[in-house]
């Protein structure tokens, strides 16, 4: 599986912003492709020149780019001067490369330890606290920040509202964005408005998307801020952009987000009913037991991009699909630094997983569940599979909610751990992983409220949607 990739050119241009030796065409240009985007390394002038100058290229693929590198970026950079060869001995040179690169894999991997200790709990606890005491909510699903600089938070309630409030402990008032329990079944258990983003570009175009049941689909739509007041969505606005059929009334997916890359990524569960009964899970003609990935800024209603793994396939895959062997993704997220997908994936009898979802991968649902072969339930067939980074058994947590990246300030230990929870014992774990070693996992909390979602505001703290009515707060706790 293609995760992020090493390119070498053996020209450079001057745009590299390396002078003087970016404009000697003798130059290597170097960069590491990750899912989201090339991070520009050093180009190296060459001491004599090439022997012809038929272009060439050489791809590494690095499976979960590791943290760690894009950390050490600079600091490795020196070390690639070993790829410094010429195109009359690349056979040489991509030896010498790929030594290099694992050179500075390892360099960087022992130079940011932090990426990879388990979360220091000897001098800071961990808490939750109500963040906002005047304000309750009936079975809220989503928590989003517009990232408009207005500092108000958007609350989802899972019967079709959506509220808006500002972002304060002392907010006592609140009003309705949208509301369409009209348009929603929430009959089912899991059913209901399940996710909600704002367009990039929310400031200057308004638009922000929802994912809903519907009567016997889950809907993506696109709706529009009203035009005069901007704590009010005009329902009027709706484009709906899929319509997906669901055969059961649970495993619907839910969350939405925007990834680095601009585009929009939807995740879809398996359909429903137990053990992937229709077997949607490894069916790529089907958009369930997948997270899709579409650009909604070109075509109408949107158009494929063109990097999505079966863009122009003729198997009959559906081309939204990004990646895939899902079960129910109820909650994903980008880690803003890293642009890793970190996805929490609801298990079937026995295993609650975390993966990192990379472009085409095959996650092993319903082959497997975490780590265990499902169907069969034994020997079964792990062949290209990308197995959980993490898991816990039901005698730990029985439905896992994944939640995010911590970024935030107020808790300096948490910095780079995948904050995530379980919704049946509300058990709060800080994960950490590098991409390269073992992931290594912390609990933090055992709250006494179902955890339906997390949620980030504009300064990176993490928010807890609770069943209990309350929006919760991840918080340091000193201590007695
Ligand atoms: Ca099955
Ligand atoms: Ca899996």
């Amino acid at each position: 599986m293609l995760v992020g990739s090493v390119r070498v050119h053996h020209h450079a241009p001057a745009s590299l912003g390396y002078p003087p030796s970016a404009e000697d065409p003798r130059s290597l240009r170097v960069t590491v492709r990750h899912p989201h985007g090339a991070v520009p390394l050093a180009p190296r002038n060459g001491s004599s020149p090439p022997s012809h100058s038929t272009p060439w290229s050489l791809r590494v693929t690095v499976r979960h780019p590791p943290l760690s590198l894009l950390a050490c970026f600079h600091a490795g950079v020196r070390y690639l001067h070993h790829a410094t060869v010429y195109t009359s001995k690349a056979q040489s040179m991509i030896a010498r490369y790929i030594s290099s690169l694992f050179f500075v894999l390892a360099l960087a991997a022992c130079s940011d330890d932090k990426t990879q200790n388990p979360v220091d709990k000897s001098n800071v606890g961990f808490g939750v606290d109500t963040a906002f005491h005047d304000l309750s909510f009936e079975r809220p699903v989503d928590l989003q920040d517009p990232k408009d600089g207005s500092n108000r938070l958007f609350v989802v309630e899972q019967a079709g509202r959506i509220i808006v409030f500002e972002n304060s402990p002392s907010v006592n008032s609140s009003k309705v964005f949208l509301d369409i329990r009209g348009r929603v079944n929430d009959a089912g258990n899991e059913q209901g408005l399940l996710g909600l983003a704002f367009h990039p570009s929310y400031t200057s175009n308004g638009h922000f998307y929802a994912y809903y049941s519907a009567t016997d689909s889950t809907r993506l739509s696109r709706f529009q801020v009203s035009g005069g007041d901007p704590d009010a969505a005009d329902p009027s606005s709706e484009k709906v952009l899929l319509s997906i059929y669901q055969p059961f009334s649970n495993h619907n997916g839910g969350q939405i987000a925007f990834g680095p890359d601009g585009d929009l990524y939807i995740a879809v569960g398996d359909g429903g009913g137990a053990g992937d009964p229709l077997e949607n899970g490894q069916d790529q003609t089907s958009l369930l037991g997948s997270i899709l990935r579409i650009d909604v800024d070109t075509g109408n209603p949107f158009t494929i991009p063109p990097d999505n793994p079966y863009a122009g396939n003729t198997q009959g895959f559906r081309e939204e699909i990004y990646a895939y062997g899902l079960r129910n993704p109820w909650r994903f997220s980008f880690d803003p630094v890293t642009g890793w997908l970190w996805a929490g994936d609801v298990g079937q009898n026995a295993i609650e997983e975390v993966d990192i979802v990379e472009s085409g991968g095959n996650y092993g649902w319903d082959v497997m569940e975490g780590s265990s072969c499902f169907e069969p339930s034994s020997g079964c067939d792990q062949t290209d599979l990308i197995l959980p980074v993490w898991e816990y058994p039901h005698s730990v947590g029985r439905s896992i909610t994944g939640g995010y990246v911590y970024r935030g300030t107020a808790i300096p230990e948490l910095v780079g751990a995948y904050i995530y929870g379980d919704f049946i014992t509300g058990k709060i774990w800080a994960l950490r992983f590098d991409g390269v070693n073992p992931a290594t996992n912390t609990e933090l909390i055992d709250a006494d409220f179902n955890i339906s979602s997390f949620g980030v505001d504009g300064d990176g703290e993490i928010y807890i949607c609770a069943f209990d009515g309350k929006i919760h707060k991840l918080i340091p706790d000193i201590g007695p």
